[in-house]
């Protein structure tokens, strides 16, 4: 099987950007009649729906932010009633409140019929063991890859994340032909191998989908020589579905958008306009199937560029670079992702330390560690040792059920974390990736 569904993937362009339009046009109609927050938006720039005729009518209407899904949070964006939604998934917002997700059950049928595209890129089919390491629950890496897998009639085996030697035992006993989870959780499986005198040859994997944080080539030549596989990277993000809003295929050059559920905008971050073909800049996404949550011109504050030369595996949507940063300071420590004021919360919810911080994140073994730096104020500072490795594993346990990651917190001297002239330096990351 070389494509799950060629009539959409592999659709000529004025077919797509007829199809395009045409559910464009339908979107904006149900966002601005079903929720208020985009009707105001609408209105307040002086739009109706019926001033959206074309794609080229796209850049009319206004952004949506994660700050949006915030303030209207949890629920206040969702296009249809409560009871339509049949599942709730969530990641980090930029401090204690989650950015809370919803599915109907048709949102569910694309999510599965776009994350079998990507299995099939991976050469999946009935026969295929998909071993899904992504984390299960709210997380969408887990269940995304799970009723991908279904979809395709591959036997799916959830393990989620953790539990190494666990997860490798059963991949050998159970025979998983793909694997599914972060790159640097697949490289650090690879070390364990060797570890544990594990060969590749002992194993049945053929590939692998890694995404969630960003890689490298250099890191993919790894996973594939150590492993003995083809990786291929996937992207997504919870807020416009999920794993599988773009996924590469066996030409390894550039991520296939779903386009027929997506359409994507490149702009420039500061001046907010929309950049050609090829530049690079923050990539944006508005969604024109999703009955739950539908997005208009969503902010991903991914920076990457668009292609849409033709692939040589035939398919015909346009492709996105490998994401290479983030235009803002949003970290992905082990796949969760993490923004520096959430930790900021959580010390200034416990008090008893000065607002000044430091997060530390560096690549040991694969795996990446995260070191909270906290300055203690000047009566701690006199404190006995004792209570000082107290405070540090109390604010490590907070850290931990609040965000979901392990941190070690170190706590130093008052005035020793350097002060910034302009806006503060609030992460050191020293990960190569
Ligand atoms: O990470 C969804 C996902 C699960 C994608 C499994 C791929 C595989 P969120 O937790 O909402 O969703 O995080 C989304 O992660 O905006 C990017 O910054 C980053 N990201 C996701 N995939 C990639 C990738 C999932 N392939 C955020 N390369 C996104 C680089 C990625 N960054």
């Amino acid at each position: 099987m070389k494509y799950w569904n060629p009539t959409f993937e592999c659709m000529s362009r004025e077919e797509m950007t007829r199809l395009q339009t045409d559910r464009l046009i339908r979107t904006v109609k149900r966002v601005y009649h079903n929720v208020p927050h985009y009707r105001d938006k609408m209105q307040k720039m002086g739009l109706e729906p019926g001033d959206i005729n074309s794609l080229e009518d796209l850049k009319k209407l206004p952004f949506t932010y994660k700050q949006d899904l915030r303030d209207t949070y949890p629920y206040g964006m969702f296009a249809v009633p409560l009871s339509e939604i049949v599942r709730i998934h969530a990641s980090s917002g930029t401090t204690g409140k989650q950015t809370v997700v919803g599915y109907t059950r048709k949102d569910i049928d694309t999510w599965s019929e776009i994350m079998a595209r990507a299995l099939v890129c991976a050469k999946a089919d009935k026969n295929a063991f998909v071993h899904v390491a992504y984390g299960y629950g709210l997380f969408t890496g887990g269940l995304g890859v799970h009723y991908g897998a279904e979809r395709i009639g591959c036997s799916v085996i959830p393990v989620s994340g953790g539990n190494t030697k666990r997860q490798l035992q059963i991949m050998k006993d159970f025979g998983s032909t793909h694997l599914a989870c972060t790159p640097s959780y697949a490289l650090y499986m690879s070390e364990e191998m060797e570890e544990l005198g594990i060969k590749k040859e002992e194993l049945s994997l053929k590939a692998g989908i890694f995404g969630a944080e960003p890689w490298s080539s250099r890191m993919r030549d790894e996973i594939e020589k150590k492993l003995g596989i083809v990786a291929l990277d996937i992207y997504g993000l919870s807020e416009v579905m999920g794993p599988g809003v773009s996924i590469e295929c066996e030409c390894k050059c550039g991520l296939h958008i779903a386009e027929d559920h997506f359409i994507p905008e490149i702009i420039d971050p500061e001046t907010e306009e929309v950049l050609p073909p090829g530049s690079v800049g923050e990539l944006v996404f508005t969604t024109i199937t999703k009955e739950g949550l539908p997005l208009i011109r969503y902010r991903t504050r991914d920076l990457s560029s668009l292609n849409y030369e033709k692939c040589e595996c035939g398919r015909t949507s346009v492709r996105m670079n490998k994401v290479t940063g983030r235009t803002d300071d949003m970290l992905i420590i082990r796949g969760v992702n993490v923004f520096p004021t959430q930790i900021e919360s959580v010390l200034l919810e416990m008090g008893d330390t000065s607002p000044h911080y430091l997060l530390v994140v560096d690549r040991v073994n694969n795996l990446d560690i995260l070191e909270v730096w906290v300055e203690m104020n000047q009566s701690m500072f006199s404190d006995e040792v004792r209570h000082i490795e107290q405070l540090e594993k109390k604010i490590s346990r907070q850290i931990e059920m609040t965000l979901g990651i392990r941190a070690t917190v170190k706590l130093v001297e008052p005035k020793s974390i350097e002060r910034s002239q302009g806006k503060a330096v609030r992460i050191v990351d020293k990960r190569k990736i």
